[in-house]
């Protein structure tokens, strides 16, 4: 059975968009798991994986893989079907979304829903958390909260990006692929920690997302 190391917050939350793209995979794939939770003060316990992030895997045959993006390519070379790439060109296309989606839209997210964040991650993290993210963003927490109506209009336009993508079609490429576990990870995350209304004037954006958590709960 597959291991799959996953961030927790306060009560059990779930909330890595990371850990959510790499559960949304194996369901996907039928491929059975158990998790292991990792809090943010608790990286000793991912020493084994040579890094200092979730998600991390462990195969029954003892290999290890981490990040989201290897560990998807690992899962689809080791179970082909169903596909996540589903047809020539699809990985290629999926990991450029994925950095689109990283460095882009996640950057665009960040600084509206971080001060939201803070108040569902354990408090022996917030600590850890305070300080790696004030350094990150070089502001107090509360100070990037207080100017979250500033950063919306940059989280709009990529939300109205993905909502005229999706206009007509039921998924990010036509098919259902990794560019749709993407970023329902990410969804996933904001929608658990913050209360940041995501779907107003992005009707196609909300079918999506509803079409997506029919199909998985992670
Ligand atoms: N590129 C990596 C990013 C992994 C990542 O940043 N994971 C976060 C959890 S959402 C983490 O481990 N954070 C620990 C920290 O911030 O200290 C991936 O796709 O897996």
């Amino acid at each position: 059975m597959i291991e799959l190391y996953d961030l927790v917050g306060a009560n059990d939350l779930r909330f890595s968009p990371f850990c959510s793209r790499t559960k949304a995979v194996l369901r996907y794939k039928n491929l059975p798991y158990t998790t292991e939770t990792v809090r943010f003060t608790e990286k000793h316990k991912l020493t084994f994986s040579g890094q200092d992030r979730v998600p991390v895997i462990r195969h029954d045959d003892g290999t290890v893989v981490s990040d989201s993006w290897t560990i998807a390519c690992d899962l689809e070379e080791r179970q082909t079907e169903p596909r996540i790439f589903p047809g020539l060109g699809h990985k290629e296309a999926c990991h450029f979304f994925n950095l689109y989606v990283d460095n882009t839209v996640h950057p665009a997210l960040a600084p509206v829903v971080v001060g939201d964040i803070f108040d569902k991650i354990e408090p022996g993290d917030r600590d850890y958390f305070r300080q790696s993210r004030e350094s990150r963003f070089g502001a107090r927490l509360e100070d990037i909260a207080a100017r979250r109506d500033e950063f919306r209009p940059q989280l709009q336009k990529a939300l109205a990006d993905l909502n005229a993508t999706l206009a007509g079609q039921e998924y990010l490429f036509g098919v259902f692929s990794y560019a749709d576990i993407c970023l329902f990870g990410t969804f996933t995350w904001v929608t658990r920690v913050s209360d940041e209304p995501l779907f107003d004037n992005a009707p196609d954006l909300r079918a999506w997302w509803e079409r997506m958590q029919e199909r998985f709960t992670v």
